[in-house]
């Protein structure tokens, strides 16, 4: 008999021991109109199951601080926190700011004070100085970051004092401390909060450079993995839209400086930097709209809506002539692939904002999404601010400080739309005006949607769902694959990419049908089949 929906959830949690299946089932659930739907996220994993989630170093210092390029970032602790982050996310870089002036580029180099027994024994203060002035000696960067990790934390090294000496040593050098250990919190997601409390109180606000054009945004939450923030700023440039800054990807410091300057904040991933927005809102005045530029119809909806945000005619003529002009040139391609992969089933696992964001894509290509989850996602991410009507306090914050933001007097500027365009603007069903829908009203009825899902769920979920091809990361991608599924990686795509609108779309499409017809899949017997792959003693010898 094939199960589906809550009757399939409660089949593969059923193994668990009570307590644990009362834990899992509330992180698990399928979707049902008719039911309030409300999932359990951002809390602490079970110890003991084998969890895909990071750590809160992982989220600061990899994923938001990390695609800055001339920020040279001392990992304080010891060498393998900074091993483990270097190099191992594919969020690309360029060497100049957006005013065509050289800015080193230090992503690709690994800092670290590398802390040793003494060190903790007798404090790593010293050390870290020495790094510091190691660091400015050979590299003067203009930006540097101290990220520490666990052991830090425990013996209380005073990295704020010290990034404050720093400041105060080598004039003109932004030197920032970034409190991250990775036992904070509960994911990554604190890492993501810690980091945007700095960029606001440091670095944002800091520069004059105002934009050239009539209509200029940020983009909050492109990372650049694979390229994607270019084709986004290509798109965006064609329509004759300046972007201040990208953060974290495609950018530096220098243009980050800038970001009160710019019109309107622009979020794509809404898990990572929402923070970003709402304190540039509460300071500056400034309006953030959700985008979504994964995908062909997502893509066309989110450009209408930045039209639809300036309210100028000419605009939103240039904005149309640019998706009749994109849309074509992919045209003959999007059919193909579509004739290929329509009726064809997903499962998507992965961090905060692309277990959605992909499902939109999928959709153009005629795709299904059965199972979706996020590995620390909150709520709201889930299910929209809209439809939860008191927010619980997250799980991560009684950890961390919730900056308080006031409005920058000179700088606050709320007028940039009329009360009456803004009134139309909240009405508009299409458009997240300093708000997000989430994931839930994308979903069917009845597919799965499951929060921190782990690697015996997964195995049980693919077993049973079947779908065409699994999107995850690298710790669950080989195991599907030796079980003969195809396994895409939606956060490095496989060293492939960009995947962002138009051009994206069409070669995501490409790559989804090559790994698809590609005959290999047959070929496969998982190890396990036919052999033990795990062999034990009992008694020892
Ligand atoms: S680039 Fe982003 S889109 S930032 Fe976030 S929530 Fe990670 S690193 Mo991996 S791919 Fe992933 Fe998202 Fe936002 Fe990336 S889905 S897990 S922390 N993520
Ligand atoms: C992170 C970074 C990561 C890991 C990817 C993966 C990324 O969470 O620390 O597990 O495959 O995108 O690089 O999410």
């Amino acid at each position: 008999m094939v199960l589906h929906g809550n009757e399939l959830r409660d089949k593969v949690l059923e193994k668990y021991s009570a307590k644990v299946y009362r834990n899992r089932k509330q992180h698990v659930l399928s979707i049902d109109p008719e039911a309030s739907n409300e999932i359990t996220a951002n809390v602490r994993t079970i110890p003991g199951i084998i969890t895909q989630r990071g750590c809160c170093y992982a989220g600061c210092k990899g994923v938001v601080l990390g695609p800055m390029s001339d920020n040279a970032i001392i990992v304080h602790g010891p060498i393998g926190c900074s091993f483990y982050t270097w190099g191992t996310r594919r969020h690309k870089q360029v060497e100049t700011d957006r005013h065509g002036e050289h800015a080193d580029c230090y992503v690709e180099y690994c800092f670290s004070t590398d802390m040793q027994e003494p060190n903790i024994v007798f404090g790593g203060e010293k050390k870290l100085k020495k790094a510091i002035e190691e660091c400015m000696a050979i590299y003067k960067p203009k930006m540097l970051s101290i990220c520490s990790t666990c052991p830090v934390g425990l013996i209380g090294d005073d990295i704020h004092a010290i990034a404050k000496w720093a400041r105060e040593e080598y004039p003109g050098l932004m030197c920032i401390a970034f409190s991250c250990e990775g036992y904070k919190g509960v994911t990554q997601s604190a890492g993501h909060h810690i980091a945007s409390n700095q960029i606001i109180r440091f670095i944002v606000g800091t520069g004059d450079h105002k934009p050239q054009k009539k209509f200029s945004v940020n983009i909050l939450g492109e990372y650049n993995i694979g390229g994607d923030g270019w084709e986004i700023e290509r798109i965006l440039n064609r329509c004759g839209i300046e972007v201040v800054s990208a953060m974290t990807g495609t950018s530096c410091y220098r243009d980050m400086k800038n970001a009160h300057l710019a019109d309107l904040n622009l979020v794509q991933c809404h898990r990572s930097i929402n923070y970003v927005a709402d304190m540039m809102k509460d300071k500056y005045g400034m309006d953030w709209i959700k985008v979504n530029f994964i995908g062909v119809n997502a893509t066309k909806k989110s450009i209408r809506a930045i039209g639809a945000y300036f309210n100028d005619p000419e605009l939103s003529a240039r904005i149309e002539e640019v998706i009749a002009d994109e849309e074509n040139t992919i045209a003959d391609e999007m059919e193909y692939y579509k004739s290929k992969l329509k009726g064809k089933t997903a499962a998507i696992y992965v961090g905060g904002s692309r277990s959605h964001h992909y499902q939109l894509l999928l959709q153009d290509l005629g795709m299904s999404t059965v199972l979706a989850g996020y590995e620390f996602a909150h709520r709201d991410d889930y299910e929209g601010r809209r439809v939860i009507p008191d927010i619980k306090v997250d799980a991560d914050s009684k950890n961390i400080e919730n900056l308080k933001i006031e409005a920058d007097e000179n700088l606050y500027n709320p007028d940039r739309i009329t009360p009456e365009h803004r009134a139309e603007l909240e009405a508009n069903e299409d458009i997240d005006l300093n708000d997000y829908q989430g994931m839930y009203p994308d979903m069917e009825e009845g597919s799965i949607i499951a929060d921190d899902l782990n690697h015996f769920e997964t195995e049980e979920f693919l077993k049973a769902l079947k779908p065409d091809v699994f999107f995850s990361g690298i710790k669950d991608k080989f195991v599907v694959q030796k079980a003969g599924m195809l396994s895409r990686q939606i956060h490095s795509y496989d060293y492939q990419g960009p995947y962002t609108c138009f051009q994206g779309a069409a070669r995501f499409g490409h790559d989804l049908v090559m790994g698809l017809y590609v005959p290999a899949w047959s070929f496969i017997k998982a190890p396990w089949k036919n052999q033990a792959t795990l062999v034990g003693k009992l008694g020892g010898e």
